[in-house]
Formats: C-alpha cells, sequence, structure tokens
C-alpha cells in the first residue's frame, strides 16, 4: 500500500490546504493529514479543533485519515508506514524554508522522501496568517477557507478580543 503523510500547522486549514490534500490522495492509497501537536507557533485552534475541522472538510474523500502528532515529521510517516512527506509550494519564499526541511528529513530518514506540489494558480495567494488577517479587520473570508470554517474563525477571532 502506497501511504504519504501531508503534516502541517492548518490554522486555519484553507482551499491551498485542501487543493493539496485532494490532489496527493489521488497519488496514494493512503494519505494521513498529520497536524503538528507542539508547534512553536500560538495557534489560533487548538489541535483538537484543527483535527475535527480537517474531518469535516475531508470527508468526501475517502483515503484521507486525519491525526495529530508530535515530533518529527519523519517519526510521524515511519510509525504509520508511510514512505513519503507531501509539502505544497507556493513561492521561492516557501522554497528554501522547503528546500532545507526537506534535505534535514533525508538526513534524519534516507527512507523517506518529500514530494512537493506546486500550488494550483488560484491558490498561489493564499496562507493560513492571510486568512487571519483578514478575519481579524472583519474582512470576508469566504474565497480563502470552506464554510463550514468561516464562523468558526470569526468567533474565535472575536474570542480571543474579548
Ligand atoms: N497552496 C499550496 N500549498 C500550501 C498553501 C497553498 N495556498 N498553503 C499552505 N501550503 C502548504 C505549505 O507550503 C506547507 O507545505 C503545507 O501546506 C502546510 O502548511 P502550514 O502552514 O499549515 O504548516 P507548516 O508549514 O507550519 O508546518 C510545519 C510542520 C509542522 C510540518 C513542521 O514544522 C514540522 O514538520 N515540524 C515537526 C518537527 C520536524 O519534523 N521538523 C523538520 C526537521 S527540520
Amino acid at each position: 500500500m502506497r501511504k504519504a503523510v501531508y503534516p502541517g500547522s492548518f490554522d486555519p486549514v484553507t482551499f491551498g490546504h485542501l487543493d493539496v490534500i485532494a490532489r496527493s490522495a489521488a497519488l496514494v492509497d493512503e494519505l494521513v493529514v498529520g497536524v503538528l501537536v507542539n508547534n512553536v507557533k500560538t495557534p489560533l485552534f487548538s489541535v483538537e479543533e484543527r483535527v475535527n475541522i480537517l474531518l469535516e472538510v475531508t470527508k468526501d474523500i475517502p483515503n484521507v485519515r486525519v491525526e495529530s502528532f508530535s515530533g518529527l515529521s519523519v517519526d510521524f510517516a515511519k510509525q504509520r508506514g508511510a514512505k513519503f512527506i507531501v509539502r505544497g509550494l507556493r513561492a521561492i519564499t516557501d522554497f528554501d524554508y522547503e528546500l532545507q526541511m526537506s534535505q534535514t528529513n533525508r538526513i534524519l530518514n534516507p527512507e523517506i522522501d518529500t514530494i512537493f506540489l506546486t500550488t494550483s494558480l488560484e491558490y498561489a495567494y493564499l496562507s493560513s496568517t492571510t486568512v487571519k488577517e483578514v478575519a481579524s479587520y472583519g474582512g470576508d473570508i469566504s474565497e480563502f477557507v470552506p464554510g463550514i470554517v468561516v464562523d468558526k474563525i470569526y468567533n474565535k477571532i472575536w474570542e480571543k478580543h474579548e
């Protein structure tokens, strides 16, 4: 069985992430989307909330599983029997970071390779950070994230401002 993991923060998941999930799920038998637990960033959503949102928005893709994980992505991949880590590339700014991470991961575990999917043009500009910024000023984020996530983001931002 050909398996891959797609690790990330997904805080929140965007149409850009979902595009990478759908396209990479079509390349493998099973794709495990992994939400990192001990991320250094202060997240808007808890890990449990992010996992639940991802479960909801990927429910129509049968070979996608969603889990949280701690520690290294290569160890998560190995534990799940995956030979590939999937990452998305938007712009040259992603490239430096992603190249460094994939090469480090190859040294940590040479049996696990990273597959990069270039962003679809319509999502090339899109990041979780932009979504949070637009939402924090009350802007319309419906073009950026699935409908079921829109109100959750506004509510979270208002909660944090109270
Ligand atoms: N189009 C295409 N791809 C996109 C888009 C878009 N619009 N938006 C995001 N992506 C891609 C990103 O480029 C990334 O590849 C992936 O989706 C996830 O993005 P984020 O922002 O949700 O997640 P990151 O990049 O913050 O996740 C970082 C990890 C958690 C994967 C990383 O920190 C990690 O692996 N940590 C564990 C420790 C480890 O193993 N470190 C590596 C050794 S150096």
